[in-house]
């Protein structure tokens, strides 16, 4: 780990200089030679420097008297800096997400000075030292002090007309195959995430043969497949979908679209008679999701996030979506609304007059996943340090409860503790705590929507833990420790032992890649539940892998290297994915 690193984890608390580097758009290319981020010296710089999607020459632009004097080329360019470095934080529009607000009603007050000292400096709630780790010149400290003290520019909206303008269907409904025209195992086919090429890799389970290798947008975040298993929907940070045909002889994209600027979710409809009928996206910018025809992406319904926060009650005009699940006991859509708190369960029913149940939840919702039986979601409220728990079946909210310093669990860990029942569990990025919440109701009331178990893990910085119905074991990744050999293995618990001390998997050292960051992110198993997957997510410009392991004897079983697998990061096994198998 390099000294500057040392010193700056120093200087904050690790979990809360953790929390600024994931809410600064934590996945970017980890290169700090990558030429997007030219300003970055260090892995951990890049992370917050990361780009956002957004245009920032698309921009409105409201330069008034009452801030302190600036040029418009100095305008443009804090403003451009700010969506790269600030936005993930602050919001777009300043009013505040993990960060604090930084509208001008304060910022003036503050007025130049102070704002210097805070970006220079940073502070111990987890806002970075731009100017003293050499980021930020002493000039650009000065440009952005001033740019806060004027009104935050507006991104264009993205309505109906803007979506069908880059909607494209390439290939009909019509002239698609009618069966299955490869001999894949579908079911044990992985959808891998190759960030910073703006490529997903299909990736055969049974033989780790690269199938084929799709262009996407820009750092897709996540996929996720038709009830029936068909179609793959992949979403780019850029807010672009491709819709991917697994039955063709070779699978491609059948359809695309663009739904807004900046986004992280997509899902599909799973009711039973609803199977494949439509998509839904969340997009961080503009807030709002649109619902979508299933087989060609047209864009059918668009609902604005935009309203009231569930805790004072007060406007947020950029409330983000978050996580989306489809709900397997209504026709349900579960929508989570970052910002604001809210969990939306929007009814796609009758998509002309929608109905929607809307459930007050807490601040700041991510990400979340099923309990075992599927009729709760559990939803991290991450900046909150709080998991709500959503019946799916009653529609309405079941419990919050407090868990550890910013709970992360991806979609979560679901296994029957052997002294308190079934429980769900999530890691945390703030600190090395893994919370294990009771989900039995009616077997073990005493026990539902409590922390019944804290585990000690190897350190904070947890993105994802994972475990497998037909397995002993869970696995923790700590992917953004800053401690370099906690970020590349793995703390492994045994389910039945949970007293006894975790085992280590070094997986970054048995991928053998040589130098670069190599963060191990996200665990996930195969069809059979009998080996877990890795990524070892390495710099653009450096080698990464995929690490597999076997679940039973915990050695390693295979190592993925392909010059083609860019940054690896997500990866979604289909059977798992379909049936909400973790
Ligand atoms: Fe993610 C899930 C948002 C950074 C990899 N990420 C999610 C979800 C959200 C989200 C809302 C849930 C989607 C769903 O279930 O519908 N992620 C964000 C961010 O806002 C954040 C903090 C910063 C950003 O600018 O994007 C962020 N995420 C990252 C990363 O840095 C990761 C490690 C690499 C990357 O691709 O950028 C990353 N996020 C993932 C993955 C999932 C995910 C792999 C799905 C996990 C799963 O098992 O379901």
């Amino acid at each position: 780990m390099n000294s500057k690193l040392l010193t700056t984890i120093g200087r904050h608390r690790a979990g809360v200089f953790l929390v600024s580097a994931m809410a600064f758009a934590v996945g970017n290319a980890l290169a700090a030679t990558d030429p997007a981020h030219p300003d970055a010296k260090s892995p951990e710089m890049s992370y917050q420097g990361a780009p956002g999607a957004i245009d920032p020459t698309a921009t409105k632009d409201f330069m008034d008297g009452e801030g302190p004097k600036m040029t418009k080329a100095e305008f443009a360019e804090a403003k451009e800096i700010f969506f790269q470095r600030c936005a993930g934080c602050h919001g777009v529009l300043r009013k505040g997400a993990t960060g604090k607000p930084l509208t001008t009603d304060m910022t003036r007050a503050l007025g130049t000075d102070y704002l210097k000292a805070m970006i220079t400096y940073g502070s111990p709630a987890g806002m970075p030292n731009w100017g003293t780790s050499g980021d930020l010149t002493e000039a650009k400290v000065d440009l952005m002090a001033r740019y806060l003290q004027h009104e935050p520019p507006m991104p264009p909206e993205f309505g109906l007309p803007d979506m069908k303008g880059t909607w494209k269907v390439l290939v009909p409904p019509e002239q698609r195959p009618t069966k299955q025209m490869n001999k894949l195992n579908l079911d044990n086919l992985f959808s891998v995430t190759l960030r910073d090429a703006g490529e997903i890799a299909l990736i055969d389970g049974d033989s780790k043969e690269i199938v084929s290798i799709i262009k996407t947008g820009y750092a897709v975040h996540i996929s996720r497949l038709s009830a029936s298993g068909r179609y793959l929907f992949v979403i780019g940070r850029d807010a672009k979908i491709n819709l991917i045909d697994l039955w063709m002889e070779k699978p491609e994209t059948v359809a695309e679209i663009k739904v807004g600027m900046e986004a992280r979710s997509v899902e599909t409809s799973k009711f039973p008679g609803m199977e494949d009928k439509y998509a839904v996206a969340g997009t961080y910018w503009p807030p709002q999701f649109v619902i979508m025809d299933g087989d060609t992406l047209e864009p059918l319904k668009i609902v604005s996030t935009r309203g009231m926060t569930v805790d004072t009650q007060e406007y947020h005009p950029e409330p983000r979506v978050a996580a989306i699940v489809a709900s397997h006991e209504h026709p349900e859509f579960i929508v989570n609304v970052k910002e604001t708190g809210h969990v939306l369960m929007v009814d796609y029913s009758d998509i002309d007059n929608l109905k929607t149940t809307d459930i007050e939840a807490a601040p700041f919702l991510h990400d979340g996943g099923w309990d075992g039986t599927k009729r709760y979601f559990m939803t991290a409220a991450n900046k909150s340090n709080k998991v709500a728990v959503v019946d799916s079946k009653d529609q309405k909210l079941a419990a919050i409860v407090e868990v550890g310093d910013i709970p992360h669990p991806g979609r979560g860990a679901n296994f029957v503790d052997p002294q308190f029942g079934p429980v769900w569990g999530t890691s945390h990025l703030g600190d090395a705590s893994i919370s294990l919440i009771g989900t039995d109701p009616k077997g073990h009331p005493d026990q539902a929507w409590k922390v019944v178990r804290k585990l000690q893990g190897q350190g904070g910085g947890s993105l994802f833990i994972k475990t497998h119905p037909k397995s002993k074991n869970l696995y923790v990744d700590t992917a953004l420790n800053s401690v370099e050999k906690l970020s590349q293995s793995v703390a492994v618990f045994n389910i039945d032992k949970l007293d006894a001390p975790y085992t280590v998997l070094p997986i970054a050292e048995w991928a053998e890649l040589g130098e670069g960051p190599k963060r191990v992110v996200q665990p996930e198993y195969n069809k059979a539940g009998d080996e877990v997957w890795f990524s070892v997510w390495n710099a653009k410009d450096k080698k990464s892998a995929l690490v597999v392991v076997d679940d039973k004897t915990l050695k390693l079983k295979k190592v993925i290297k392909d010059d083609r697998l860019v940054t690896p990061t997500g990866k979604f096994n289909v059977y798992n994915t379909i049936h909400d198998v973790y």
